[in-house]
């Protein structure tokens, strides 16, 4: 079983001005010392989706381990390490077969049933939220709350992540309640070499 970093970063072009900017981003998380983000572009423009990634590749690619949100056929592209899916993405099943064994898969889930389905796939580490209430989603589910990622983590062996409005404030609780992980859009937004450091001196 794959062991998490307690940080997850994620990097959404939405929040920057442009390529330049967001990759400034990546590599002060790289300074602060994350091996592990995730690359989320929901606009869906393929190939610029592609050309940053290969940038981030080019920037992080030794020492991060860089997973790309739903899109297995770029993961492939950019030579990441990893795909994420969501509820509306391609199944777990069906983008294992397009990543192989050997690349990491993560599946997002919002209520202890989908958890419990996605505990039964091949995928390498489960994701819950949101845990608290977020604004960098779109149609957020609703929230899970800190009992419901407790639920959770009676429901799988697996690697959990927890993400959703999860700040440097209350990250120590979210752990607490038994994630492994916490996966952080907007907190990591302003000056993310001390935000992702602080993460840190706060999760131990
Ligand atoms: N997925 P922030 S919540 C990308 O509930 C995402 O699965 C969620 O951003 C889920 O750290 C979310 O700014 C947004 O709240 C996380």
């Amino acid at each position: 079983m794959l062991q998490l970093p307690r940080l997850y970063p994620i990097l959404d072009p939405a929040c920057f001005g442009d390529s330049a900017e967001m990759l400034a981003a990546a590599e002060e998380l790289a300074e602060a010392g994350i091996t592990l983000l995730q690359y989320r572009n929901k606009a869906g423009n393929a190939r610029l989706m592609l050309e940053e990634a290969r940038q981030l590749k080019a920037l992080l690619g030794t020492n991060v381990k860089l997973i790309m949100n739903d899109r297995s056929d770029l993961c492939l592209a950019a030579a990441f390490d990893g795909v994420h899916v969501g509820q509306d993405d391609l199944s777990a099943e069906s983008a294992r077969r397009i990543i192989g064994a050997a690349r990491w898969l993560g599946v997002s889930t919002h209520n202890p049933q989908q958890l419990a389905e996605a505990d039964k796939t091949s995928a390498d580490y489960l994701a819950i939220g949101p845990i608290f209430a977020t604004n960098s989603k779109a149609n957020p589910d609703p929230v899970v709350g800190l009992e419901g990622l407790r639920r959770a983590r009676e429901l799988t062996r697996k690697p959990l992540v927890a993400i959703g409005g999860i700040t440097r404030a209350n990250a120590r609780s979210v752990i607490d309640a038994g994630a492994d992980s916490v996966a952080v859009i907007s907190d990591l937004l302003r000056d993310p070499r001390e935000s992702a450091e602080e993460f840190f001196r706060i999760l131990g």
